[in-house]
């Protein structure tokens, strides 16, 4: 008869770290990992080519069902981690591919149970936002409502921005489904007023919050600011990947800066 044995907590994170540092990830990463502390966006990259609009009809918008989602991954305890993360109801994993089933439904609370996951390469992760319902604090006019900021146009005057004089606006896109997001790189304009960005946070949540107070969401990163155009766009990341639905950008200084989003383009895992 086989004995049972009961595996502490604190041995499952173990085999976590090592499964980070035998992927060839560098010690400092595999902290910055381990503890998922909100990380500082960062300024660089060119700022994108204007290029020709896209739709932006309701029905444009992609929604997706509560169906199975695949990764691949290198353990059962990695992808028991997506599961999660993503709130899955069920998971199986076979031959190095993960799949859970019925993202956003299920509970969770103890993810750090699991340890970190691998940080996929870039070409596993893709862009979440275009097209997808997006909210806001007052927008300035109907030129200039939330979803203005993820049509896929990088014109200056095609933006988002809050009304005038109005303290800590924010700005939110729905992802339809909850997805693990490990970047976000931020557009402002560029021929005027750009120093308004600043003071920035950016939180991730399971549900939707229309009043403002965004502090039941995971903080991912902040950007002090304020931008300054000949650096490009600002990126922020997350080294872990944060899983959610909702992502939202908050400015929490006390001036009346307007928020002014020419796009958001938020990068997530894959599904495969
Ligand atoms: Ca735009």
């Amino acid at each position: 008869m086989k004995e049972r044995v009961k595996i502490p907590l604190e041995e499952i994170s173990l085999v976590c770290w090592v499964i980070l540092i035998s992927s060839g990830q560098t010690l400092v990463e595999a902290t910055m990992i381990a503890m998922n502390q909100p990380t500082e966006c960062t300024v660089s990259g060119q700022v994108p080519i204007p290029t020709t609009a896209y739709p932006t009809k309701e029905e444009d918008f992609m929604t997706y069902p509560d169906s199975a989602q695949t990764y691949r991954t290198g353990s059962r305890i990695i992808c028991a981690s997506y599961s999660l993360l993503k709130k899955a109801v069920a998971l199986s994993y076979e031959d190095g591919v993960c799949t859970i089933y019925g993202a956003g439904n299920g509970l969770y609370n103890k993810v750090s149970y699991y340890g970190a996951h691998l940080m996929p390469p870039a070409e596993d992760i893709e862009d979440v936002s275009r097209f997808k319902p997006a909210y806001s604090s007052q927008p300035l006019s109907e030129a200039y409502i939330a979803r203005v900021a993820v049509n896929g146009n990088y014109e200056n005057s095609d933006r988002y921005e809050s009304i005038t004089d109005f303290a800590q606006p924010w700005w939110m896109v729905d992802l339809t489904e909850a997805r693990l997001i490990y970047q976000v790189h931020i557009f402002t304009r560029q021929e005027c007023c750009y120093e308004r960005l600043h003071d920035l946070e950016i939180r991730i949540g399971q549900e939707l919050i229309s009043n403002g107070d965004l502090s039941s969401y995971t903080l991912m990163s902040t950007y002090a600011g304020p931008y300054n155009v000949t650096q490009g766009h600002v990126i922020c990341s997350s080294l872990r990947g944060i899983g959610g639905r909702f992502l939202a950008i908050k400015k929490v200084s006390i001036d009346v800066d307007p928020l002014q989003l020419v796009e958001v383009r938020v990068y997530a895992a894959k599904k495969k």
